[in-house]
């Protein structure tokens, strides 16, 4: 009970806001597992915002060409800016976010950020992009979430939204939560084996059915060092004077 005599020990939602032209994908898999329980379970809230509702005239233009020519549309500030005043001023929360190709890469450390605050207010982009004014006046932070070419934002920020949401307390349990803790060490995860122990003829690495589980943890370490050298040399910093990409050489 929350009265003059009882703590509210009830913290307020984290609380997701999505400008789109395509409302209907949201919460899409949100609604699913672990972001749909948590969901439910009011840890979080999601509102899509239909940037369409703020489109003036009677054709309703959200985008118009170029200024200076070339391919494609452009959204316009007007109508943007109009949305996003208008949505900040019914509750939602900050950063605001616009998910686009031309974005800083994001990374876990601005994922557990994010996390960490009230909330996020999140645009997404179709057609080239949006008028740079806007993101300007309305000192706009821009994400991409890798270099491969989406069709619009809305499933990057699915994919953002998905990344925070599970960070959020009492999400994920707290044993996956510690264990998530631990594995900073910055290394890609060492390869998992389960019953059978034989499989299309192929055994289980011995060392792991041993018992030994000091040799079997600097075996897994080992094997993570090799896989992120091989595929992921951009993570190998200064601890791993070793690291090479053995795969990029002829
Ligand atoms: C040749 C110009 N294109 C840039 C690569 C234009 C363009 C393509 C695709 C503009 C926007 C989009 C739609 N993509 C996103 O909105 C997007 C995105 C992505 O495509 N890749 C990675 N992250 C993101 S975040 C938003």
């Amino acid at each position: 009970m929350n009265d003059n005599f009882t703590q509210n020990t009830t913290p307020p939602s984290w609380r997701a806001t999505v400008l789109t032209l395509y409302p209907d994908m949201f919460p899409g898999p949100l609604n699913e597992a672990l972001a749909g329980r948590a969901l439910a379970e009011q840890i979080w809230s999601l509102n899509s915002v239909n940037i369409r509702d703020y489109a003036h005239g009677k054709h309703g233009s959200v985008d118009d060409q170029p200024f200076g020519g070339g391919p494609g549309m452009v959204m316009r500030p007007d109508v943007l800016a109009e949305a996003i005043d208008a949505t900040l001023a019914k509750g939602a929360i900050g950063p605001v976010i616009y998910l686009t190709p031309r974005g800083a890469p994001l990374k876990q450390a601005r994922v557990r950020e994010i996390s960490a605050g009230a909330g996020v207010t999140l645009i997404c982009g179709r057609f080239e992009g949006v008028d740079e004014r806007v993101l300007e006046s309305r000192n706009i932070e821009e994400i991409s979430i890798g270099d491969y070419v989406l069709s619009g934002g809305e499933i990057a920020a699915l994919a953002l939204l998905d990344a925070a949401v599970r960070l959020l307390p009492g999400v994920v349990g707290a044993a996956e939560s510690l264990r998530e803790e631990s594995f900073e060490h910055g290394l890609l995860e060492y390869p998992h084996y389960t019953r059978p122990r034989q499989f299309e003829g192929k055994d289980v690495p011995e060392i792991l059915l041993s018992g030994d589980h000091e040799r079997i943890r600097s075996w897994r370490r080992a094997e993570a060092e090799k896989t992120t050298r091989n595929r992921r040399a951009d993570l190998c910093a200064g601890t791993m004077s070793d690291c090479v990409n053995t795969r990029a050489r002829p």
